[in-house]
């Protein structure tokens, strides 16, 4: 199953995958981080496609087309703002990557590109976000044959260590 996962660093609007995934927030109107990155390489049509969709709760996940990514379609997904944990954080953030695969499994995507969720502007601990990243993926490739390939692609050398670090530990 490890040999289904691939770990590194770069910037998901070049990846040349079925789908990415888009650290989005409620309203899929677009924002900064991951979010700004994903909306500019894909052009205005998918801020059209993403207002017709008209937003998604916190720990689900909602499609688009690509348009002018190489990816064919974007996942967008809403991470939860971290507020210390006590707040269901893990369990809204475990529910973002499930969500995804649910997605991906429906559109009958091989390929699959995540950033990670939640842990920019949204505050979320990296080791912590990683940890549950890597478990949730873990838990559904086993039960899947259909996904080929999981890219987490880090954005910088901290997050690429932390993906690193804690894919040893949970792929032990
Ligand atoms: N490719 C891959 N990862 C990236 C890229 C990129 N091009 N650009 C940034 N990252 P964030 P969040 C990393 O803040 O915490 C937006 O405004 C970034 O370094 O993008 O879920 C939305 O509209 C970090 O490691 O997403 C929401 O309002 C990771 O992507 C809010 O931010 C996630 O950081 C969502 O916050």
């Amino acid at each position: 199953m490890k040999e289904r996962i691939e770990i590194l660093e770069g910037d998901i609007t070049k990846q040349e995958v079925d789908a990415i995934v888009n650290a989005a927030n409620n309203s899929l109107l677009g924002g900064g981080g991951v979010d700004g990155a994903i909306h500019r390489a894909a052009g205005p049509q998918l801020l059209e496609e993403t207002r017709k969709i008209g937003g998604c709760p916190t720990g689900e996940a909602r499609t688009s087309k690509g348009y002018r990514l190489p990816a064919k379609w974007v996942i967008h997904t809403v991470g939860p703002i971290w507020r210390g944990g006590g707040k269901n954080e893990d369990g809204l953030l475990a529910s973002c990557y499930r969500s995804c695969f649910e997605e991906a499994k429906r559109l009958g995507v091989r390929t699959i590109a995540f950033p990670s969720i939640s842990t920019g502007a949204y505050g979320f601990p990296l080791e912590r976000a990683t940890r549950i990243a890597l478990s949730e993926t873990r838990d559904f490739l086993a039960g899947d044959a259909s996904i080929e390939k999981v890219v987490f692609v880090c954005f910088g050398q901290e997050v690429l260590d932390t993906y690193r670090e804690i894919f040893a530990q949970v792929f032990r």
